[in-house]
C-alpha cells in the first residue's frame, strides 16, 4: 500500500523525504505552507493527527509521527535497509543518535530560535543557550571525528535524523571551519542522490 508523507514546508519533515528516496520505496508527498505570520502548520494537518505537526506518515492503515518513531516504521517495512548495524557497539550508537536528534540536540537550537525572535527580552538567556547548544556541537563534531556516519562505516537512518539539528545548527550557531567533521558530513549528505530527490520532491526547504 502506497505510503502518504504529510510533510510541512521548511522543517524537519524533509527527512523522511530523503529517507524514502534512500529507500527507493514509493510514496506521495502531502504538502503544507506554513503561515507566513505565526510559522506555524496550517489546521488541514490537525485532520491527519490531533498535533498538527509534521511529519506523519500514513501506511497500511496505520497514522505514524514522530520524526524519529517514523525512520524505525519504515526501516521495518524495508527489510531493515538503513536499520541499524550487525556489531553491538554500532547498534547502540545508531539508536542513540535515532534518540538523541529530537530528544537533546533540537532542545536547545530550538530555544535559541525562539529567543532570537524574543528582540531584546530575550537576551538574558542568549549566552546560556548558545553555550548550551555549542556542548552539544562540540560532542558531535568528536563524534563524527572517530567514524564517517553515525552508526559506523555505513550511511544510516541516524544519519537522516541527525540531518536537520545539524542544518539548522550550521545556520543558528555559523558553524565553519572550527568543526570540519560536521562541516565535511553535510557537504557528504547534500551530494547524495537521494537527497537531492527529496529536495526536490519537497519544495521550500531554507536549510540544505
Ligand atoms: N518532536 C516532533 C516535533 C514535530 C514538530 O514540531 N514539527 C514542526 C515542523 S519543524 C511543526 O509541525 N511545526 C508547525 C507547528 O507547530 O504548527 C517530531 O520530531 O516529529
Amino acid at each position: 500500500m502506497a505510503i502518504i508523507v504529510h510533510h510541512l514546508e521548511n522543517s524537519r519533515s524533509q527527512r523522511i523525504l530523503w529517507m524514502l528516496e534512500e529507500l527507493g520505496l514509493p510514496y506521495e508527498v502531502r504538502r503544507y505552507e506554513r503561515n507566513p505570520k505565526t510559522m506555524l502548520a496550517p489546521p488541514a494537518l490537525k485532520q491527519v493527527h490531533p498535533l498538527g505537526k509534521a511529519p506523519v506518515v500514513e501506511h497500511d492503515g496505520r497514522v505514524v509521527a514522530e520524526t524519529a518513531t517514523i525512520p524505525e516504521y519504515l526501516v521495518a517495512i524495508a527489510g531493515g535497509r538503513l536499520g541499524p548495524p550487525e556489531d553491538a557497539d554500532g547498534a547502540l550508537r545508531w539508536r542513540y543518535f535515532l534518540d538523541y536528534a529530537e530528544g537533546s540536540l533540537m532542545p536547545p537550537l530550538l530555544l535559541s530560535l525562539v529567543i532570537g525572535k524574543m528582540g531584546p527580552l530575550g537576551w538574558p538567556a542568549k549566552g546560556f543557550v548558545t553555550r548550551m547548544a555549542m556542548t552539544h556541537i562540540d560532542y558531535v563534531e568528536s563524534e563524527l571525528s572517530q567514524r564517517p556516519w553515525f552508526a559506523g562505516t555505513d550511511f544510516s537512518a541516524a544519519d537522516v535524523m541527525m540531518s536537520f539539528p545539524l542544518e539548522a545548527g550550521r545556520q543558528r550557531l555559523k558553524l565553519d571551519g572550527r568543526r570540519p567533521s560536521i562541516v565535511a558530513w553535510l557537504e557528504r549528505i547534500h551530494a547524495r542522490p537521494a537527497y537531492q530527490a527529496g529536495l526536490a520532491k519537497g519544495g521550500p526547504y531554507a536549510y540544505a
